[in-house]
Protein backbone atom coordinates (compact mmCIF):
# COMPACT_ATOMS: atom_id res chain seq x y z
CA UNK A 1 0.00 0.00 0.00
CA UNK A 2 1.05 3.65 -0.61
CA UNK A 3 1.81 6.12 2.00
CA UNK A 4 -0.72 8.89 2.19
CA UNK A 5 2.01 11.27 2.94
CA UNK A 6 4.48 9.97 -0.54
CA UNK A 7 0.87 9.65 -2.40
CA UNK A 8 -0.04 13.21 -1.39
CA UNK A 9 3.45 14.92 -1.88
CA UNK A 10 2.99 13.21 -5.65
CA UNK A 11 -0.24 14.32 -6.38
CA UNK A 12 0.69 18.04 -5.40
CA UNK A 13 3.44 17.84 -7.84
CA UNK A 14 1.40 16.82 -10.37
CA UNK A 15 -1.07 19.29 -9.82
CA UNK A 16 1.38 22.13 -9.87
CA UNK A 17 2.82 20.86 -12.89
CA UNK A 18 -0.63 20.39 -14.47
CA UNK A 19 -1.10 23.65 -13.41
CA UNK A 20 2.13 25.40 -14.13
CA UNK A 21 0.91 24.38 -17.95
CA UNK A 22 -2.42 26.26 -17.90
CA UNK A 23 -1.33 29.17 -16.04
CA UNK A 24 2.30 29.72 -17.10
CA UNK A 25 2.55 32.66 -15.22
CA UNK A 26 2.44 30.92 -11.86
CA UNK A 27 5.72 29.17 -13.16
CA UNK A 28 7.09 32.62 -13.22
CA UNK A 29 5.91 33.38 -9.80
CA UNK A 30 7.28 29.90 -8.38
CA UNK A 31 10.14 31.24 -9.66
CA UNK A 32 11.00 34.59 -7.93
CA UNK A 33 9.52 32.72 -4.63
CA UNK A 34 12.25 30.25 -4.61
CA UNK A 35 14.90 32.64 -5.87
CA UNK A 36 13.64 35.02 -2.61
CA UNK A 37 13.33 32.30 -0.21
CA UNK A 38 16.65 30.93 -1.30
CA UNK A 39 18.35 34.16 -0.23
CA UNK A 40 16.25 34.88 2.67
CA UNK A 41 17.28 31.64 4.69
CA UNK A 42 19.75 33.14 6.69
CA UNK A 43 17.78 33.00 9.92
CA UNK A 44 17.71 35.48 12.82
CA UNK A 45 16.75 34.59 16.43
CA UNK A 46 13.60 36.14 16.20
CA UNK A 47 11.89 34.41 13.06
CA UNK A 48 13.98 31.23 13.30
CA UNK A 49 10.84 29.11 14.67
CA UNK A 50 8.92 29.78 11.84
CA UNK A 51 10.95 28.36 9.39
CA UNK A 52 9.99 25.42 7.56
CA UNK A 53 12.60 23.27 6.50
CA UNK A 54 14.06 24.18 2.79
CA UNK A 55 12.73 20.59 1.88
CA UNK A 56 9.09 21.56 3.38
CA UNK A 57 9.76 24.98 1.82
CA UNK A 58 10.30 24.19 -1.85
CA UNK A 59 6.81 21.95 -1.72
CA UNK A 60 4.11 23.73 0.20
CA UNK A 61 1.14 24.71 -1.85
CA UNK A 62 -2.26 26.15 -0.74
CA UNK A 63 -4.88 25.78 -3.52
CA UNK A 64 -8.80 26.53 -3.48
CA UNK A 65 -11.73 24.94 -5.00
CA UNK A 66 -15.51 26.57 -5.00
CA UNK A 67 -18.49 23.33 -4.81
CA UNK A 68 -22.02 23.31 -6.00
CA UNK A 69 -23.80 20.90 -4.34
CA UNK A 70 -23.36 18.56 -0.79
CA UNK A 71 -22.34 15.65 -3.57
CA UNK A 72 -19.45 17.13 -4.64
CA UNK A 73 -18.51 17.99 -1.06
CA UNK A 74 -18.62 14.75 0.07
CA UNK A 75 -17.08 13.28 -2.78
CA UNK A 76 -14.10 15.20 -2.51
CA UNK A 77 -13.89 14.84 0.96
CA UNK A 78 -13.14 10.96 0.08
CA UNK A 79 -10.87 12.37 -2.15
CA UNK A 80 -8.81 14.53 0.21
CA UNK A 81 -8.55 11.07 2.84
CA UNK A 82 -7.25 8.81 0.49
CA UNK A 83 -4.59 11.97 0.41
CA UNK A 84 -4.20 12.36 3.88
CA UNK A 85 -5.91 15.23 4.42
CA UNK A 86 -8.96 16.08 6.72
CA UNK A 87 -11.17 19.19 7.15
CA UNK A 88 -9.95 21.57 9.92
CA UNK A 89 -12.16 24.79 10.40
CA UNK A 90 -15.30 26.21 9.33
CA UNK A 91 -15.28 29.80 7.22
CA UNK A 92 -18.51 31.70 6.94
CA UNK A 93 -17.56 33.84 3.98
CA UNK A 94 -21.55 35.48 4.01
CA UNK A 95 -19.49 38.14 6.26
CA UNK A 96 -18.08 39.61 3.42
CA UNK A 97 -21.31 39.31 1.43
CA UNK A 98 -20.82 35.87 -0.38
CA UNK A 99 -23.04 33.19 -0.45
CA UNK A 100 -20.49 30.41 0.61
CA UNK A 101 -18.98 28.90 3.62
CA UNK A 102 -15.66 26.13 3.77
CA UNK A 103 -13.15 24.52 5.26
CA UNK A 104 -9.73 23.70 5.00
CA UNK A 105 -8.89 20.08 3.55
CA UNK A 106 -5.07 19.27 4.88
CA UNK A 107 -3.18 16.71 7.03
CA UNK A 108 -3.70 16.94 10.98
CA UNK A 109 -0.37 15.33 12.22
CA UNK A 110 2.77 17.44 12.64
CA UNK A 111 4.61 14.71 11.16
CA UNK A 112 2.47 14.86 7.69
CA UNK A 113 2.29 18.64 8.03
CA UNK A 114 6.40 18.31 7.67
CA UNK A 115 6.35 15.81 5.01
CA UNK A 116 4.07 17.84 2.52
CA UNK A 117 1.94 20.60 4.09
CA UNK A 118 -0.98 20.80 0.91
CA UNK A 119 -3.84 22.45 1.94
CA UNK A 120 -7.16 23.15 -0.08
CA UNK A 121 -9.52 25.45 0.77
CA UNK A 122 -12.73 24.52 -0.25
CA UNK A 123 -15.94 26.52 -0.54
CA UNK A 124 -19.37 25.38 -0.76
CA UNK A 125 -22.24 27.26 -2.32
CA UNK A 126 -25.20 28.33 -0.21
CA UNK A 127 -28.09 28.49 -2.79
CA UNK A 128 -30.42 29.33 0.24
CA UNK A 129 -28.61 33.28 0.31
CA UNK A 130 -29.04 34.00 -3.31
CA UNK A 131 -31.31 36.49 -3.72
CA UNK A 132 -32.46 36.31 -7.03
CA UNK A 133 -34.76 33.09 -7.45
CA UNK A 134 -34.14 32.74 -11.18
CA UNK A 135 -30.33 32.74 -11.03
CA UNK A 136 -30.70 30.23 -8.13
CA UNK A 137 -32.72 27.87 -10.35
CA UNK A 138 -30.53 28.43 -13.26
CA UNK A 139 -27.36 27.24 -10.95
CA UNK A 140 -29.12 24.60 -9.10
CA UNK A 141 -30.46 22.78 -12.39
CA UNK A 142 -26.47 23.24 -14.13
CA UNK A 143 -25.08 21.41 -10.96
CA UNK A 144 -27.39 19.20 -10.46
CA UNK A 145 -26.64 17.37 -13.94
CA UNK A 146 -22.92 18.16 -14.05
CA UNK A 147 -21.02 15.24 -13.31
CA UNK A 148 -17.06 16.06 -12.20
CA UNK A 149 -15.99 12.78 -11.42
CA UNK A 150 -14.94 9.55 -13.24
CA UNK A 151 -16.48 6.86 -12.62
CA UNK A 152 -13.21 5.19 -12.50
CA UNK A 153 -12.35 7.67 -9.85
CA UNK A 154 -15.89 6.74 -8.12
CA UNK A 155 -14.50 2.99 -8.04
CA UNK A 156 -11.18 3.40 -6.66
CA UNK A 157 -13.12 5.59 -4.03
CA UNK A 158 -15.10 2.64 -3.22
CA UNK A 159 -11.63 1.01 -3.00
CA UNK A 160 -9.54 2.87 -1.13
CA UNK A 161 -12.71 2.61 1.66
CA UNK A 162 -12.18 -0.84 1.63
CA UNK A 163 -8.48 -0.69 2.28
CA UNK A 164 -8.52 1.60 5.57
CA UNK A 165 -8.03 4.61 2.46
CA UNK A 166 -5.56 3.55 0.99
CA UNK A 167 -4.14 2.03 -2.50
CA UNK A 168 -1.81 0.24 -4.20
CA UNK A 169 0.83 1.28 -6.05
CA UNK A 170 -1.13 0.39 -9.38
CA UNK A 171 -4.37 2.09 -8.17
CA UNK A 172 -2.46 5.02 -7.21
CA UNK A 173 -1.00 5.31 -10.81
CA UNK A 174 -4.75 5.35 -12.25
CA UNK A 175 -5.73 7.24 -8.68
CA UNK A 176 -3.38 10.57 -9.75
CA UNK A 177 -4.62 11.58 -13.39
CA UNK A 178 -8.28 10.34 -12.58
CA UNK A 179 -8.60 12.50 -9.71
CA UNK A 180 -6.33 15.55 -10.81
CA UNK A 181 -9.16 15.94 -13.73
CA UNK A 182 -11.85 17.16 -11.46
CA UNK A 183 -9.52 19.68 -10.47
CA UNK A 184 -8.50 20.87 -14.41
CA UNK A 185 -9.04 23.69 -16.05
CA UNK A 186 -11.74 22.48 -19.33
CA UNK A 187 -12.04 24.45 -21.89
CA UNK A 188 -15.68 22.95 -22.77
CA UNK A 189 -18.64 24.80 -20.77
CA UNK A 190 -21.38 22.66 -19.04
CA UNK A 191 -23.38 25.51 -19.45
CA UNK A 192 -24.66 27.63 -23.06
CA UNK A 193 -23.49 30.48 -23.44
CA UNK A 194 -26.94 32.08 -23.14
CA UNK A 195 -27.05 30.37 -19.36
CA UNK A 196 -23.50 31.09 -18.38
CA UNK A 197 -24.25 35.27 -19.21
CA UNK A 198 -27.77 34.91 -16.64
CA UNK A 199 -24.77 33.76 -14.14
CA UNK A 200 -22.45 35.81 -14.85
CA UNK A 201 -24.46 38.96 -14.97
CA UNK A 202 -25.53 37.77 -11.20
CA UNK A 203 -22.27 37.78 -10.24
CA UNK A 204 -19.14 35.92 -11.78
CA UNK A 205 -18.34 33.70 -8.12
CA UNK A 206 -21.88 31.74 -9.16
CA UNK A 207 -21.24 31.33 -12.99
CA UNK A 208 -17.56 29.94 -12.45
CA UNK A 209 -18.84 27.54 -9.64
CA UNK A 210 -22.08 26.28 -11.82
CA UNK A 211 -21.14 26.35 -15.44
CA UNK A 212 -17.84 24.12 -16.03
CA UNK A 213 -17.63 20.52 -15.87
CA UNK A 214 -14.90 20.62 -12.94
CA UNK A 215 -13.86 21.79 -9.86
CA UNK A 216 -10.91 23.33 -11.41
CA UNK A 217 -8.43 24.81 -9.44
CA UNK A 218 -8.46 28.58 -9.00
CA UNK A 219 -4.77 29.11 -7.59
CA UNK A 220 -2.02 27.54 -6.38
CA UNK A 221 0.14 29.24 -3.73
CA UNK A 222 3.55 29.16 -2.64
CA UNK A 223 4.88 29.89 0.78
CA UNK A 224 7.24 32.84 1.08
CA UNK A 225 9.58 34.13 3.47
CA UNK A 226 8.89 37.81 2.55
CA UNK A 227 5.95 38.61 0.82
CA UNK A 228 6.77 41.98 0.39
CA UNK A 229 10.00 41.60 -1.33
CA UNK A 230 7.78 38.80 -3.62
CA UNK A 231 5.22 41.11 -4.52
CA UNK A 232 7.70 44.40 -5.46
CA UNK A 233 9.44 41.72 -7.36
CA UNK A 234 6.18 40.42 -8.68
CA UNK A 235 5.41 43.80 -9.74
CA UNK A 236 8.90 44.79 -11.32
CA UNK A 237 7.83 41.36 -13.81
CA UNK A 238 5.07 43.45 -14.90
CA UNK A 239 2.48 41.15 -13.34
CA UNK A 240 -1.17 42.80 -12.30
CA UNK A 241 -0.69 42.55 -8.14
CA UNK A 242 -3.47 43.09 -6.11
CA UNK A 243 -3.34 46.99 -4.14
CA UNK A 244 -2.42 45.30 -0.90
CA UNK A 245 -1.46 42.47 1.69
CA UNK A 246 -4.07 40.99 3.27
CA UNK A 247 -3.87 40.15 6.77
CA UNK A 248 -1.61 41.63 9.38
CA UNK A 249 0.79 44.62 8.62
CA UNK A 250 3.97 43.85 8.95
CA UNK A 251 5.99 43.11 12.36
CA UNK A 252 9.06 42.03 13.94
CA UNK A 253 7.14 38.65 14.88
CA UNK A 254 4.92 37.56 12.34
CA UNK A 255 1.36 36.05 13.48
CA UNK A 256 -1.02 34.37 11.18
CA UNK A 257 -1.02 34.91 7.78
CA UNK A 258 -0.41 37.39 4.81
CA UNK A 259 -1.31 36.99 1.73
CA UNK A 260 -1.29 38.96 -1.88
CA UNK A 261 -2.23 38.10 -5.49
CA UNK A 262 -1.61 38.76 -8.87
CA UNK A 263 -5.31 38.86 -10.69
CA UNK A 264 -7.07 36.58 -12.58
CA UNK A 265 -6.30 35.53 -16.34
CA UNK A 266 -8.55 35.68 -19.33
CA UNK A 267 -8.92 32.60 -20.26
CA UNK A 268 -10.62 30.95 -23.80
CA UNK A 269 -14.23 28.96 -22.96
CA UNK A 270 -16.21 27.19 -26.04
CA UNK A 271 -19.72 26.88 -25.21
CA UNK A 272 -22.86 25.24 -26.82
CA UNK A 273 -25.57 27.81 -27.83
CA UNK A 274 -28.29 25.50 -27.32
CA UNK A 275 -29.11 22.52 -25.11
CA UNK A 276 -30.98 20.85 -27.48
CA UNK A 277 -27.94 18.89 -29.47
CA UNK A 278 -29.45 18.98 -33.13
CA UNK A 279 -29.78 23.11 -32.71
CA UNK A 280 -26.53 23.73 -30.98
CA UNK A 281 -23.17 25.47 -32.15
CA UNK A 282 -19.98 26.55 -30.74
CA UNK A 283 -19.58 29.84 -29.44
CA UNK A 284 -16.07 31.23 -28.32
CA UNK A 285 -16.00 32.91 -25.17
CA UNK A 286 -13.71 33.75 -22.11
CA UNK A 287 -13.85 33.29 -18.48
CA UNK A 288 -11.89 34.89 -15.66
CA UNK A 289 -10.92 32.66 -12.76
CA UNK A 290 -7.61 31.50 -12.29
CA UNK A 291 -5.19 33.61 -10.33
CA UNK A 292 -1.85 33.41 -8.25
CA UNK A 293 -1.11 34.19 -4.91
CA UNK A 294 1.73 34.52 -2.43
CA UNK A 295 1.26 33.87 1.03
CA UNK A 296 3.56 34.50 4.34
CA UNK A 297 2.85 32.42 7.48
CA UNK A 298 3.17 33.68 10.95
CA UNK A 299 2.34 32.31 14.53
CA UNK A 300 -1.04 30.47 15.50
CA UNK A 301 -2.56 32.96 17.85
CA UNK A 302 -5.11 31.52 21.16
CA UNK A 303 -8.55 32.80 21.00
CA UNK A 304 -7.47 35.72 23.26
CA UNK A 305 -5.21 36.38 20.54
CA UNK A 306 -7.58 36.17 17.84
CA UNK A 307 -9.99 38.47 19.57
CA UNK A 308 -7.17 41.36 19.63
CA UNK A 309 -6.29 40.84 16.00
CA UNK A 310 -10.04 40.79 15.04
CA UNK A 311 -10.36 43.95 17.14
CA UNK A 312 -7.93 45.65 15.70
CA UNK A 313 -8.60 44.32 12.15
CA UNK A 314 -12.16 46.36 12.69
CA UNK A 315 -10.44 49.49 13.80
CA UNK A 316 -8.33 49.48 11.26
CA UNK A 317 -10.94 49.08 8.51
CA UNK A 318 -13.49 51.29 10.54
CA UNK A 319 -10.52 54.56 10.15
CA UNK A 320 -10.05 53.09 6.49
CA UNK A 321 -13.46 54.12 4.90
CA UNK A 322 -12.22 55.82 1.76
CA UNK A 323 -8.44 55.72 2.18
CA UNK A 324 -6.12 54.64 -0.62
CA UNK A 325 -4.19 51.29 -0.29
CA UNK A 326 -0.98 53.09 0.95
CA UNK A 327 -3.08 55.19 3.53
CA UNK A 328 -5.07 51.73 4.72
CA UNK A 329 -1.21 50.55 5.17
CA UNK A 330 -0.26 53.27 7.08
CA UNK A 331 -3.51 52.89 9.70
CA UNK A 332 -2.89 49.11 9.75
CA UNK A 333 0.28 49.97 10.84
CA UNK A 334 -0.58 52.49 13.67
CA UNK A 335 -3.56 50.61 14.56
CA UNK A 336 -1.55 47.48 15.31
CA UNK A 337 0.95 49.19 17.67
CA UNK A 338 -1.40 47.48 20.19
CA UNK A 339 -0.24 44.17 19.94
CA UNK A 340 2.94 43.38 20.95
CA UNK A 341 5.79 42.73 18.83
CA UNK A 342 7.92 40.32 21.34
CA UNK A 343 7.77 36.84 21.40
CA UNK A 344 8.12 36.52 25.23
CA UNK A 345 5.36 38.78 25.35
CA UNK A 346 3.24 37.56 22.78
CA UNK A 347 3.72 34.36 24.62
CA UNK A 348 3.64 35.61 28.52
CA UNK A 349 0.34 37.14 27.63
CA UNK A 350 -1.15 34.19 26.02
CA UNK A 351 -1.53 35.28 22.44
CA UNK A 352 0.54 32.91 20.77
CA UNK A 353 0.41 28.52 21.10
CA UNK A 354 4.42 27.48 21.36
CA UNK A 355 5.77 23.86 21.47
CA UNK A 356 8.11 23.74 24.47
CA UNK A 357 11.18 21.55 23.66
CA UNK A 358 13.83 20.77 26.21
CA UNK A 359 17.13 22.42 25.19
CA UNK A 360 19.28 19.50 25.05
CA UNK A 361 20.26 16.05 26.13
CA UNK A 362 21.81 18.15 29.24
CA UNK A 363 17.65 18.88 30.12
CA UNK A 364 17.73 14.80 31.15
CA UNK A 365 17.98 14.82 34.72
CA UNK A 366 19.00 18.74 35.07
CA UNK A 367 16.88 19.84 37.44
CA UNK A 368 17.28 18.75 41.05
CA UNK A 369 14.75 15.67 41.48
CA UNK A 370 11.95 16.78 43.98
CA UNK A 371 8.81 14.75 43.84
CA UNK A 372 6.93 17.17 46.31
CA UNK A 373 7.30 20.52 44.42
CA UNK A 374 6.30 21.91 41.63
CA UNK A 375 8.37 23.99 39.23
CA UNK A 376 7.02 27.34 37.00
CA UNK A 377 7.24 27.09 33.26
CA UNK A 378 8.85 30.70 32.87
CA UNK A 379 11.00 30.06 35.72
CA UNK A 380 12.37 27.03 33.79
CA UNK A 381 12.52 29.12 30.70
CA UNK A 382 14.55 31.89 31.92
CA UNK A 383 17.16 29.42 33.96
CA UNK A 384 17.47 27.95 30.21
CA UNK A 385 16.15 24.06 30.97
CA UNK A 386 12.76 24.80 28.34
CA UNK A 387 12.96 26.83 25.12
CA UNK A 388 9.29 27.99 23.85
CA UNK A 389 9.00 28.68 19.84
CA UNK A 390 5.95 29.46 18.43
CA UNK A 391 3.95 27.02 16.36
CA UNK A 392 3.27 28.04 12.90
CA UNK A 393 -0.42 28.69 11.73
CA UNK A 394 -1.42 26.30 8.96
CA UNK A 395 -5.04 27.32 8.57
CA UNK A 396 -6.98 30.47 6.89
CA UNK A 397 -8.43 34.03 7.63
CA UNK A 398 -11.80 34.24 6.22
CA UNK A 399 -11.57 38.53 5.98
CA UNK A 400 -8.34 37.25 3.88
CA UNK A 401 -9.90 34.99 1.79
CA UNK A 402 -12.67 37.37 1.21
CA UNK A 403 -10.36 40.22 -0.03
CA UNK A 404 -8.53 37.68 -2.15
CA UNK A 405 -12.00 36.35 -3.66
CA UNK A 406 -13.35 40.47 -4.07
CA UNK A 407 -9.80 41.52 -5.64
CA UNK A 408 -10.20 39.04 -8.80
CA UNK A 409 -14.02 40.10 -8.87
CA UNK A 410 -13.38 43.84 -9.08
CA UNK A 411 -10.98 43.12 -11.93
CA UNK A 412 -13.92 42.05 -14.21
CA UNK A 413 -16.36 44.65 -15.72
CA UNK A 414 -19.49 43.31 -14.31
CA UNK A 415 -21.96 44.88 -11.84
CA UNK A 416 -20.66 45.15 -8.59
CA UNK A 417 -23.69 46.42 -7.29
CA UNK A 418 -26.51 44.04 -7.58
CA UNK A 419 -27.28 42.30 -4.69
CA UNK A 420 -26.25 38.43 -4.63
CA UNK A 421 -26.32 37.54 -1.02
CA UNK A 422 -28.88 37.94 1.52
CA UNK A 423 -28.04 39.20 4.83
CA UNK A 424 -25.57 36.52 5.68
CA UNK A 425 -25.11 34.05 9.11
CA UNK A 426 -22.99 31.55 9.51
CA UNK A 427 -24.11 27.96 8.82
CA UNK A 428 -22.02 25.19 10.76
CA UNK A 429 -24.42 22.84 11.27
CA UNK A 430 -25.72 22.95 7.03
CA UNK A 431 -22.43 23.11 6.53
CA UNK A 432 -21.31 19.81 8.46
CA UNK A 433 -24.82 18.38 7.65
CA UNK A 434 -23.54 18.60 3.34
CA UNK A 435 -19.86 17.42 4.50
CA UNK A 436 -21.29 14.32 6.66
CA UNK A 437 -18.64 15.24 8.91
CA UNK A 438 -17.47 18.03 11.80
CA UNK A 439 -14.25 19.61 10.69
CA UNK A 440 -11.42 19.70 13.50
CA UNK A 441 -11.84 22.56 15.71
CA UNK A 442 -8.85 24.83 14.64
CA UNK A 443 -8.03 26.24 18.31
CA UNK A 444 -8.30 22.53 19.30
CA UNK A 445 -5.93 21.35 17.46
CA UNK A 446 -2.78 23.93 18.29
CA UNK A 447 -3.85 23.69 21.89
CA UNK A 448 -3.03 19.76 21.42
CA UNK A 449 0.34 20.17 19.95
CA UNK A 450 1.00 22.62 22.55
CA UNK A 451 0.17 20.60 25.54
CA UNK A 452 1.84 17.29 23.63
CA UNK A 453 4.97 19.15 23.60
CA UNK A 454 4.84 20.48 27.85
CA UNK A 455 4.08 16.34 28.41
CA UNK A 456 7.05 15.37 26.35
CA UNK A 457 8.90 18.02 27.93
CA UNK A 458 7.74 16.78 31.60
CA UNK A 459 8.96 13.31 30.57
CA UNK A 460 12.19 14.52 29.61
CA UNK A 461 12.89 16.50 32.50
CA UNK A 462 11.11 13.16 34.36
CA UNK A 463 8.22 15.52 36.19
CA UNK A 464 5.01 13.95 37.21
CA UNK A 465 2.30 15.78 34.91
CA UNK A 466 0.71 18.64 37.40
CA UNK A 467 4.37 19.31 38.60
CA UNK A 468 4.97 21.61 35.61
CA UNK A 469 2.96 24.60 36.56
CA UNK A 470 2.46 27.75 33.77
C1 LIG B 1 -10.67 31.05 -2.28
C2 LIG B 1 -10.00 32.26 -1.74
C3 LIG B 1 -9.45 32.01 -0.36
C4 LIG B 1 -7.14 32.09 0.69
O1 LIG B 1 -5.93 31.87 0.55
O2 LIG B 1 -7.58 32.74 1.64
C5 LIG B 1 -8.05 31.54 -0.33
C6 LIG B 1 -11.26 31.24 -3.64
O3 LIG B 1 -11.09 32.28 -4.28
O4 LIG B 1 -11.92 30.27 -4.08
O5 LIG B 1 -7.59 30.75 -1.09
NI1 LIG C 1 -5.50 31.16 -1.34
Amino acid sequence: MVDADDLRTEFASAMSAMYKQEVPLYGDLIKIVREINTATIKPTSDTVALRASAERLTLERHGAIRLGTPYELQTMRRIFRVLGMQPVGYYDLSVAGLPMHATCFRPQTTSSLDRNPFRVFTTLLRPELLASDAARAQAMSLLRQRRIFTDTLLELLDIAEAQDHRLTKEQAEVFIPEALRSFSWQSVAAATYEQYQVLKNEHPILADIACFQSAHINHLTPRTLNIAEVQATMKAAGMAVKSRIEGPPLRRCPILLRQTSFLALEETVNFKTSSNPSQSQWVRATHKARFGEIEERGAAVTPKGRQLYDRLLEESMAQATGADPEQVDAIMAAVFEQYPDDWTALRQQGLIYCEYRCTGPEGMGALPQDGSRTYSLEQLIAEGHIEASPITYEDFLPFSAAGIFQSNLQSQAVNNHRVLCQEGKSDREGFENALQERPMDVDEWYQRAQTQSLERVCVALGLRPGQLVE
